[in-house]
């Protein structure tokens, strides 16, 4: 079944998002999520000018092999760019492969290995107690797990903290450059063991809770951090620190029995295999977008699994729907899934572009049986949100060294 046509779109509604069509002779089509937060168009460029023109032609059906041709096939391997281009092919395929089958994705990879996918949502407030407001509601609403971050005092603006802008977009409002955020570890450090006690003492065991560190503390700071927290019981401390050198980890994981999990910049197993073989962490958080589609994703997962590591994919809302319907295949037919990260399925103008009937009771959700990934793309509507280009926010220490972000 021969792929006859490539074609990528992109879309704004309220941030970016690169979605790619594959359609085959038969007319059955596939769709794949190829977004990079702020670097939207290198994406798009990469896959029409070197990726569509090779795979025209080809047999949709051989996923693997496409795979392969397009990560071993060429000679400037891995990074975000290429393996979003790879990772959208590779949805797209599995999309096509379960509509001619008749059969959801998660069929074709194994079946189910659960009923349902567990969630954690997030709860970002401006202070301590507003976070724990937005825990209760979140609580009432059935959820299990809970993200809890919080603005620092005496510092500008925070990671996960919008205030009362609802995303990026208007966190940027018009500066036209990337929005400078300030950190400092002494008041963060103040902040966080306060923000788990009183959670701790407000909800007792009603949730279990986790933290975002988003990578900004040095790794015997995070150890620090871990071995602080100990006494609350987080599910899992997130990015406690860089791992471009994943010997870091070492460090971090002989202080402290905080969970540890990372990798939802990683690209490939190369990114992660020291971390996973030395059983650094306890979660692979690595998203079927930036880590090469289903097929990359499961390869990680599979080796992952052998070393006591589940996954908990990345569930931010610059991926789109057809990532986060791909992950739902993945976390129900995979054993050693962990748990899922969840921000809501969109904002309204999205949920005219991407539909689906993912169903989220309690908590969890009811993965799709429709054949495929289950997702829908209105072409019409999406292009009555052009794209706008953007950029993340950058850190720097109080005294203007710059940081990571
Ligand atoms: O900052 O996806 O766990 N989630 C995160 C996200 C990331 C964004 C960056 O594009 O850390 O909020
Ligand atoms: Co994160």
């Amino acid at each position: 079944m021969k792929i006859t046509d490539i074609q990528v779109f992109v879309t704004s509604p309220g941030r970016n998002f690169v979605t790619v069509k594959v359609t085959t002779e038969s007319g059955v089509y596939g769709l794949g999520d190829a977004t990079v937060n702020g670097r939207e168009l290198a994406v798009v460029t990469y896959l029409e000018e070197h990726v569509v023109p090779c795979l025209v032609g080809r047999d949709a059906h051989n996923i693997e092999d496409i795979w392969q041709y397009l990560y071993k096939g060429v000679y400037w391997r891995r990074g975000p760019i290429t393996m979003a281009a790879i990772a959208a092919i590779d949805m797209a395929l599995w999309d096509i492969k379960g509509k001619v089958a008749g059969l959801p994705v998660y069929q074709l990879l194994g079946g189910k290995c659960r009923e349902a996918i567990t969630l954690y949502a997030h709860a970002n407030g401006e202070n301590i107690e507003d976070t724990l407001d937005k825990t209760e509601e979140l609580i009432q609403q059935g959820f299990k797990a809970i993200r809890l971050q919080s603005a620092i005092p005496g510092l500008s603006e925070t990671y996960g903290v919008l205030g009362d802008k609802k995303d990026y977009f208007e966190l940027q409002g018009n500066r036209p450059l990337p929005p400078e955020q300030e950190w400092s570890t002494a008041k963060y450090f103040k902040l966080v063991p306060e923000l788990f006690e009183q959670a701790r003492q407000r909800f007792g065991d009603k949730a279990q809770f986790l933290h975002d560190v988003h990578s900004r503390l040095t790794p015997i700071e995070s150890a620090k951090l871990g071995k602080m927290l100990e006494e609350y019981q987080l599910l899992f401390l997130e990015d406690a620190s860089i791992a471009e050198n994943q010997d870091n980890y070492k460090l971090i994981r002989h202080h402290t029995t905080t969970p540890l999990a990372l990798g939802e910049t990683y690209n490939t197993i190369w990114d992660c295999k020291d971390l996973i073989q030395n059983q650094l962490i306890d979660y692979i958080r690595v998203a079927a977008t930036h880590a090469g589609g289903i097929t990359g994703v499961k390869k990680i997962s599979d080796f992952a699994d052998i070393y006591n590591v589940r996954t908990a994919p990345h569930g931010a809302p610059d991926l789109s729907p057809i990532c986060f319907a791909a992950h739902m295949h993945l976390n129900i037919s995979t054993h050693n899934f962990g748990i899922q990260e969840f921000v809501g399925f969109g904002n309204e103008e999205s949920k005219t572009i991407f539909k689906h009937d993912m169903k989220l009771e309690n908590g969890m959700i009811y993965v799709s049986d429709a054949p495929g990934l289950g997702v829908e793309f209105d072409e019409q509507a999406a292009t009555q949100y052009p794209y706008k280009r953007s950029y993340l926010p950058v850190s720097r220490l109080e005294d203007g060294t710059l940081w990571h972000w």
